[in-house]
C-alpha cells in the first residue's frame, strides 16, 4: 500500500476513535447496564456493544469488503485472514471501566492478508491515542515515540494478568520474583502502553485476538518480542497465552516458565 492510502486511513481510524470516545464519555454520564458473560469475572456492558456497533458500522461504510472481528459479535464469523481484517475491542478492561470508570481502552487493529498493517489503543480518559504500524512508525497523540531500551527482567517491572499470578500458572509466581516488580492493570491494551513507553519489561496473558491484535502491531514495531509463552508465532485467529517483552527479558523468561525454545 502507498504511503498516502495509509495516511488516509490512519487519518479516518483517528476520527472514528474521537468521535467513539465522545460517545463513550457521554455515556459514562448515565447508568450501565452490566452483564455477566462467561463468569462473574467476565462483565460486558450496553456501552461495549454500543460502541462496537459504533465503529463497526463505520468499517463497514469505509471498506465494504473488509472482515471484521469484533469482541461483543458484532462483526464478521472469520476463518481465514485473506484481505482485509479489521479488528475491533470497543471497551478494553470492562471490569476497570465499571469499578474505577478509568483505565480502559478502546482497541482498532487493520491487518491485510494476515500482516499487521495499522494499530491503535485510545486511553480514553487519559485522552492518549497510541497508533502507527510497520510503515509510519509507533505515535502517542502524533508525537513520535522512539524504541523502548532493551531492558532485562530483572531490571525491569513485569505485567501478568491476575488469575495467571493467583494460580501461579507454569510458575509464573517465580517470573514476578524474578523481576523488579510485578504490576497488574487489568487492561491488555493499557499494559501494551506501559511497554511502549518502555516503563515495563514484559507482559504475559491469555489473550484472545481483539486483546492483542493493535498490541501486537505498535509493539513489535518498536522492536519488542510479541509470541506465546513457548516462543512461538501468534495465529490471528486463536487465544492463547502471549507473551510481549523486550529481546532480553523474553529470553530471561523463556527459560523460568520451562520453555525449551
Ligand atoms: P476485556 O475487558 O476486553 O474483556 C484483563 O486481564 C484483560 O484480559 C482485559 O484486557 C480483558 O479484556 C481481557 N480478558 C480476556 N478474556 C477475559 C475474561 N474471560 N475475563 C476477564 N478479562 C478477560
Ligand atoms: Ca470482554
Ligand atoms: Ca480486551
Ligand atoms: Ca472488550
Amino acid at each position: 500500500m502507498n504511503e498516502t492510502e495509509l495516511h488516509r486511513i490512519d487519518r479516518t481510524v483517528k476520527q472514528w476513535l474521537r468521535t467513539s470516545r465522545e460517545f463513550i464519555l457521554s455515556k459514562m454520564q448515565q447508568n450501565l447496564s452490566v452483564s455477566e458473560k462467561s463468569s462473574r469475572k467476565d462483565l460486558v456492558t450496553n456501552v461495549d456493544k454500543e460502541n462496537e456497533k459504533l465503529i463497526i458500522n463505520k468499517i463497514r461504510t469505509f471498506s465494504p469488503d473488509s472482515q471484521i472481528l469484533g469482541e461483543e459479535g458484532f462483526g464478521d464469523q472469520i476463518r481465514q485472514t485473506k484481505g482485509w481484517v479489521w479488528v475491533v475491542d470497543p471497551i478494553d478492561g470492562t471490569m476497570n471501566f465499571v469499578k474505577q470508570r478509568d483505565h480502559f481502552a478502546i482497541m482498532i487493529a487493520l491487518y491485510i492478508d494476515g500482516q499487521g498493517v495499522l494499530g491503535y489503543i485510545y486511553d480514553v480518559i487519559g485522552n492518549q491515542l497510541f497508533s502507527g504500524g510497520p510503515d509510519i512508525g509507533v505515535f502517542q497523540n502524533d508525537e513520535p515515540l522512539a524504541a523502548p531500551e532493551n531492558v532485562s527482567l530483572r531490571d525491569g517491572l513485569v505485567c501478568l494478568s491476575g488469575p495467571m499470578v493467583m494460580h501461579n500458572y507454569r510458575n509464573f509466581q517465580k517470573v514476578a520474583e524474578a523481576s523488579s516488580g510485578l504490576r497488574i492493570y487489568g487492561s491488555a491494551g493499557i499494559e501494551m502502553i506501559h511497554l511502549l513507553k518502555g516503563e515495563t519489561v514484559a507482559y504475559v496473558s491469555y489473550l484472545k485476538p481483539w486483546d492483542f491484535g493493535a498490541g501486537k502491531i505498535l509493539t513489535e514495531t518498536l522492536g519488542l518480542a510479541v509470541t506465546t509463552v513457548d516462543g512461538k508465532p501468534l495465529d490471528m485467529l486463536s487465544s492463547d497465552f502471549v507473551m510481549v517483552a523486550t529481546v532480553k527479558a523474553q529470553q530471561d523468561i523463556l527459560p523460568i516458565i520451562g520453555s525449551n525454545v
